[in-house]
Formats: C-alpha cells, structure tokens, sequence
C-alpha cells in the first residue's frame, strides 16, 4: 500500500530557527520551503541524506492552524507520520473500505504540488497518518 516513509512532521515555534538547527546541528539539506495557506502552515523539507525521506518541519501561520493547536496541546514535537504512495485514489478507497476515517472526502494540496489525505489519529493507534502522492514535477 505504502511505497516509502515520505517524511515525518515535525511542529515548531519559529521555522527559521528550526531550518538552522537541523543543517547547523545535523548537517540536513533543505530541499523545499513553502507556505501553504490552506494548511495554515509555514513548511520546510529537510533531507535525511541521500535518502528522498524528509523531515517535515511545520510552524503555524496563525493562531487558528492545526499547528498552533497541536503545540497549545502538547508542545513542540512529532506531529505526523507521511506515507508515500502511488495512487493517493486507490489506498483511500482502500483504507476506507478497511473502516478508517480521512479526514478529507478529495485529496488537498500538499508540498511542491503533492495531493495529500490523512488517517484520523483515534483510527490509527494515535498517529496522525498523511498519504502523499507525490506531484512528478516536485521534490522527488
Ligand atoms: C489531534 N490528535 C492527535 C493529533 N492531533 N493525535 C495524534 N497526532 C496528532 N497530530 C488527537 C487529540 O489528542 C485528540 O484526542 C483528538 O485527536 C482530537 O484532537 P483535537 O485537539 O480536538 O484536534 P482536532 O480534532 O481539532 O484536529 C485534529 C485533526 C487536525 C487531526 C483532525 O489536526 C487535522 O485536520 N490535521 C490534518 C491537517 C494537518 O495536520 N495539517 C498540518 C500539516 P483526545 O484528546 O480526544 O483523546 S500540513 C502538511 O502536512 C502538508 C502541507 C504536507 O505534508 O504536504
């Protein structure tokens, strides 16, 4: 279902404070940084060497992001767990027939123009769990 770990979302109080840590401290790459409005979030790609998984670092653009939310709740921290897949259309169909709960009836737009969903956390042993499908003419 699953073809490999796309990345793992990390939520963070100041973004650029966090791209410096993770090139300063662990010599990462940063491949890609964006703001998705929808999402409410400011977002950079860090890459885990040579491998095409990332770290997702997201910060909130605003008080009302899912972001902003998760950090009020738990602190900074592992927010997400991204699968990447080939047919975001086909493993949704699949996974619902299985009984989980997306939380979006269509894929959204994710990173560099990807088409993601997400597993609800109360449907998946507490993990929140992306699907990325990921745009051919993107990041990887
Ligand atoms: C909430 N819960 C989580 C969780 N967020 N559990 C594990 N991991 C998380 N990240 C649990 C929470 O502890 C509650 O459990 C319950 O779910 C309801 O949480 P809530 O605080 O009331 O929050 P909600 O329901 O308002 O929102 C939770 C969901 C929301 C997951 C629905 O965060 C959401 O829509 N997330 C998807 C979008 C997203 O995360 N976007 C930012 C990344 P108890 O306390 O009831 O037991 S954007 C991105 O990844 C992009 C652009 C990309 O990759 O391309």
């Amino acid at each position: 279902l699953f073809t490999h770990i796309d990345h793992v979302g990390i939520a963070v109080r100041d973004l650029d404070e966090a791209i410096s840590f993770y090139e300063e401290k662990y010599g990462m790459k940063m491949l890609h940084r964006e703001e998705n409005e929808e999402q409410g979030v400011a977002e950079a790609m860090m890459a885990v060497g040579d491998s095409t998984s990332c770290i997702q670092l997201l910060a909130p653009l605003n008080e009302k992001s899912t972001i902003a939310k998760f950090i009020e709740k738990n602190g900074v921290g592992i927010q997400q767990m991204a699968y990447r897949v080939e047919s975001i259309d086909e493993v949704c169909a699949t996974l619902k027939e299985r009984g989980l709960r997306l939380l979006y009836p269509e894929p959204k737009r994710g990173t560099a123009g990807s088409r993601i969903n997400f597993i609800h956390p109360k449907d998946a042993g507490g993990v929140l769990v992306e699907l990325v499908e990921p745009n051919p003419e993107g990041m990887h």
